[in-house]
């Protein structure tokens, strides 16, 4: 075993471009059991993928375990994504006509890619540093689309506490942090755990990150939709982030004015979050905004055709929406501007030819035409500091 590798591994993951990076062993971590019920009651809505089973028919996100039993140690590492642009509950008078994209797809590049490249650098590392050693070795990177559950391995890394809101918090950077993770086969022991079970079911870490939510609820009492149902507990099919990127077709009616003026994913629970007051900002380039997306035009949205928004959102995760749903979404912002500006453009997409679109002008336009001129004021909007 190379002298110290936990510290060696840290060293990679900075040289890397990662602010945080943590160890954890791979283990069934108690949180992990809430998963099968989440399931059970619907809470991920549409999102297959959450509901991938292995061939006993356990959901494969719930014991890593069983889906990688050679894995002995999860390596977590974070990228702030933080840009020194306002927050959304911070609405200007001449931003409320405007939609709202989520901080983390303004980048230049896919989050996917830019930390998915950053892992592969430290991998590359590793089995150099290894290789010398000819101790054998197996790694496995990934964002998102692992068979885990990315911020309980985060909390036992020491990389944040799992907040009310559900996002990784740290003490230092906030929450506007992207996570990958490495599983290995290496067994990591000396980083602030127990060394006596690093196989398997019943370790108990000694560094899970504390919680620092204390008394503080404002991330629950400001979420339009009441998506956080309990601390620390969401209901997919609720959250803005999920009806605007998963979401596919036919938004429920109850839920649209809810939605406000955002078109992809949502910020408000990390916007209101105290830890968020005095983020940093990212020092990696391709996170940068790019022109148009904070907060964008809800008429150039809904009015999109393929070839543009193949151009415009080419390497975003925006693209995940489609071209469609993005169009629908701002259908509803513009219907939830109160601005009557936009009556006669939704009158016009009413007869879209994608009906999807067409369904929700006609919504936009009952609402608006409902509405006086003056634009609603949320609670969220007049959010103080
Ligand atoms: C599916 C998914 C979503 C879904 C569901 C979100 C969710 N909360 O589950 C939707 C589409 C809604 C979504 C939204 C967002 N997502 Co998302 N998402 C994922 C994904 C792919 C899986 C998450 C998952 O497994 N959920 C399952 C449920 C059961 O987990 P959970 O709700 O988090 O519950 C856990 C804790 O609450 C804890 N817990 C249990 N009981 C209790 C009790 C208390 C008191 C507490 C405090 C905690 C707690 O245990 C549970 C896990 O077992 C991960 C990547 C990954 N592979 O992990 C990214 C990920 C979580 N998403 C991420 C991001 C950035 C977002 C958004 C901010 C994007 C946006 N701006 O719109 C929002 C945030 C919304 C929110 N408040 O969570 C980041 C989070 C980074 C961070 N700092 O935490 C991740 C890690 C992606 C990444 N690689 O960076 N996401
Ligand atoms: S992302 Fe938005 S809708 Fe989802 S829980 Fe947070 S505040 Fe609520
Ligand atoms: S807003 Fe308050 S309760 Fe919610 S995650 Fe932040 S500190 Fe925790």
């Amino acid at each position: 075993m190379f002298p110290d590798l936990p510290t060696r591994i840290k060293q990679c993951a900075r040289d890397a471009g990662f602010d945080l990076c943590g160890i954890a062993p791979a283990c069934n971590f108690a949180e992990l059991q809430v998963l099968p019920a989440w399931i059970a009651d619907g809470k991920h809505g549409e999102m297959k993928y959450m509901e991938a089973r292995d061939e006993a028919g356990d959901l494969k996100r719930a014991s890593l375990a069983r889906v990688a039993p050679w894995a002995r140690s999860v390596i977590v590492c974070a990228i702030n994504y933080n840009t020194a642009h306002p927050y959304s509950t911070r609405v200007q008078p001449e931003d409320a006509g405007q939609g709202w994209i989520s901080r983390y797809a303004w980048a230049r590049e896919d989050y996917h890619d830019a930390v998915l490249r950053r892992l592969k650098q430290i991998e590359n590392e590793l089995r150099g540093l290894l290789y010398a050693t000819g101790d054998s070795l197996q790694l496995r990177s990934y964002v998102d689309t692992g068979p885990l559950i990315e911020r309980v391995y985060a909390k036992y890394a020491g990389v944040g506490w799992i907040g009310k809101n559900t996002c990784i918090i740290n003490q230092q950077l906030g929450s506007w942090l992207f996570l990958g993770v490495i599983l290995t086969s290496l067994v990591l022991a000396n980083d602030g755990f127990t060394k006596d079970d690093l196989t398997g079911n019943e370790l108990t870490a000694d560094l899970p990150a504390p919680d620092r939510c204390g008394t503080c609820t404002r991330c629950i009492t400001a979420c339009p939709t009441q998506a956080i149902v309990a601390p620390g507990k969401l209901d997919a099919r609720l959250c803005i982030s999920y009806l605007t990127i998963e979401k596919r077709g036919e938004i429920p009616d109850h839920l649209r004015s809810g939605m406000g003026r955002h078109v992809f994913g949502c910020d408000i629970c990390q916007d209101v979050c105290p830890w968020n007051r005095k983020a940093p900002v990212t020092s990696a380039a391709e996170f940068e905004a790019r022109d148009g997306l904070v907060n964008p035009a809800l008429d150039w949205l809904a009015e999109m055709q393929q070839e543009e928004f193949r151009a415009v959102f080419r390497g975003s995760p925006v693209r995940r929406a489609k071209l469609s749903g993005l169009r629908r979404n701002a259908v509803i912002a513009m219907g939830n501007s109160g601005d009557k500006k936009f009556v006669p453009t939704l009158k016009k997409l009413c007869e879209d030819s994608d009906p999807v679109v067409a369904e929700h002008a006609r919504w936009a336009v009952v609402t608006l035409e409902q509405t006086s001129n003056q634009r609603p004021v949320s609670s969220t909007q007049q959010e103080t500091f």
